[in-house]
């Protein structure tokens, strides 16, 4: 079957490796779920509130998804944007559409109009899956807006409710003999965290994720008696396949999901479930290790908690086995591929102070200077990473792959790093222009852009500032066009445009001017180090 028109394949001579390797197995993420199905029908794969879908009833709805869609219309390579909370649904509407060959373009349920209408228009989706309402948010009515300004978008599906569009319910038809896509072809679409201007896709292939699934099960110990709780946002690479919940697929083990990952919410299920294994980014962390002080009984379980997206400082990296009873594994990851993990084996001071080392002996990793020369082990450099789970290119990106990749395929993460001679990294800093919220990643230049298109904002410089508890926020510097603006306006405007609340500036400072780079750019490190003063000086 063709490639996906848009999509970077890895060259031929490496690509034969990796299948030499036993890397790339030939199975597409369907045919893996089938076979699981096979092994133990009876077993529960996903609880869901009161909902237990067993191996069986998961792998019968994803053929009569696939069914249902095929009677939509939708084909092998159409793109269908999903946007579910952490619900059973997401992985029948995945599967279904992964039998089909169809790909899933993976939005999370923050995102609103702005990038719900960027992702539709820019992969030409031709259906659109949501949740009729979540935390309070009815995605129908985003539905509608979305259609408006995509006209292309031809079906929404909706799991619950589905008012005007089509139910979700009443796509379980009588499965269909379906030819299925190859192993080596695209499975989804992906998110990037970004730094341009609009948010960039990532695609993934079912033999490139599956190996990454496959090791990733084996480095954190996955068997039948995984029970993996999932309260990141489902969608996110980390909880799909870090090993997440694909991983747990993959070992027969159960996924049990939560809506919400406070404390309230997922310490009750961790006792009634046997929850053994969780991932979270680094805020969520410090909450769980607050309220575990009255409540860890609840946690007696659980055996290795995940933490990643984000740094994790030593201080309170120390602080998980003693006072949450569990193991820690710190976690490297992008959804562009490569991940690091720290090992069980690993010492306390490789656990505490660094963020693990590559998946793969495959895994290629380099720490450059700025021109591109290689540093010795212990240096501050940029992280460069190519190999069998490692994107090529971005989705339909010529001119920005040119930049993101070198002209050898080595994707330039945009992390600073220090490699240690175990291989180990410690993430150290940032040169790509992104704010990580606590593991969101918020892509400056297309926060900037959104301010900018207000008639009283001349320039924009949207910048990280310390905090306690996410680590980073990000604060716009204005220059205004003269008249005066009040913060909260331009925080209603970027709301009005439909900008997903997590990019929405935390803090706005008006400025006649931006200090200036010798080369006559806005000298962004200035700008950091003025508000790091100015919230110390507050403090
Ligand atoms: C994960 O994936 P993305 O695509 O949301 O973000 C990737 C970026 C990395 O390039 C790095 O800047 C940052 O997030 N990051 C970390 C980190 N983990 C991710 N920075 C410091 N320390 C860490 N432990 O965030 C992701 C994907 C798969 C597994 C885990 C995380």
């Amino acid at each position: 079957m063709s490639q996906l028109t848009g999509f970077t394949p890895w060259p031929e001579q490496d690509a034969q490796r990796y299948r030499e390797l036993g890397y790339w197995t030939g199975e597409t993420l369907g045919a893996m779920l089938q076979r699981k199905a096979g092994e133990h029908p009876d077993r529960i794969a996903i609880v869901c509130g009161k909902r237990r879908w067993s191996y069986a009833e998961l792998d019968a709805k994803a053929d009569q998804l696939a069914a249902g869609f095929a009677r939509l219309g939708i084909g092998a390579q159409d793109r269908v944007v999903v946007q579910l909370p952490n619900v059973a649904e997401f992985f029948s509407v995945c599967f279904g559409l992964f039998r089909l060959g169809a790909l899933p373009v993976f939005a999370l349920p923050a995102h609103r109009r702005a990038e719900i209408s960027h992702f539709c228009r820019f992969a030409d989706a031709k259906a659109y899956v949501i949740a009729d309402l979540d935390g309070g948010f009815d995605y129908r009515t985003l539905a509608r807006e979305v259609q408006a300004e995509v006209p292309t978008l031809r079906h929404v599906v909706v799991a619950g409710e589905a008012a005007e569009f089509t139910a979700l319910a009443d796509l379980h038809d009588t499965p269909i003999e379906l030819a299925g896509p190859s192993a080596g072809g695209v499975a989804f679409l992906q998110l990037s965290g970004g730094s341009t201007g609009l948010p960039k896709l990532i695609p993934r292939t079912h033999d490139d994720y599956l190996y990454s699934v496959r090791a990733s099960a084996e480095i954190c110990g996955l068997d039948q008696d995984a029970v993996y709780l999932c309260a990141l946002p489902v969608a996110h690479n980390f909880p799909l396949s870090s090993p997440g919940t694909l991983g747990v697929l993959h070992a027969g083990g159960r996924i049990v999901l939560a809506r919400r990952p406070s404390p309230d919410e997922v310490f009750p299920l961790i006792g009634t479930e046997g929850v053994t294994i969780t991932a979270l980014v680094p805020p969520l962390a410090m909450v769980w290790l607050d309220s575990a002080r009255q409540r860890r009984p609840e946690l007696k379980t659980l055996k290795l908690l995940q933490v990643g997206g984000a740094k994790f400082g030593a201080e309170v990296a120390c602080r998980v086995l003693p006072e949450l009873g569990c193991r820690l594994q710190q976690v490297f990851g992008m959804a562009e591929g490569l991940v690091n993990y720290t090992r069980p084996e690993d010492s306390d001071e490789l656990l505490h102070h660094t963020q693990g080392r590559a998946i793969s002996p495959h895994d290629e990793v380099r720490v450059v200077d700025d021109e591109d020369r290689d540093l010795p082990d212990g240096e501050l450099g940029h992280l460069l990473t190519r190999g069998p789970y490692t994107i090529r290119g971005y989705y339909l990106a010529d001119e920005h792959n040119a930049r993101a990749f070198t002209t050898d395929g080595y994707y330039r993460t945009g992390d600073l790093v220090r490699r240690l001679p175990s291989g180990h990294l410690t993430v150290e800093g940032r040169a790509k222009d992104q704010i990580n919220r606590g593991g969101d990643k918020v892509a400056a230049e297309e926060v900037e852009n959104h301010l900018l298109a207000h008639p009283a904002v001349h320039d924009a410089a949207l910048v990280a500032m310390p905090d306690a508890y996410l680590g980073e926020r990000s604060c716009a510097f204005i220059v205004t066009r003269g008249d005066p603006l009040r913060p909260v306006e331009l925080m209603r405007f970027l709301r009005e445009r439909g900008v997903a609340q997590y990019k929405i500036p935390d803090r706005i400072e008006f400025v006649t001017e931006f200090p200036k780079t010798g080369v006559g750019k806005v000298n962004k490190r200035a700008l950091r180090e003025r508000i790091a003063e100015l919230i110390a000086a507050t403090d």
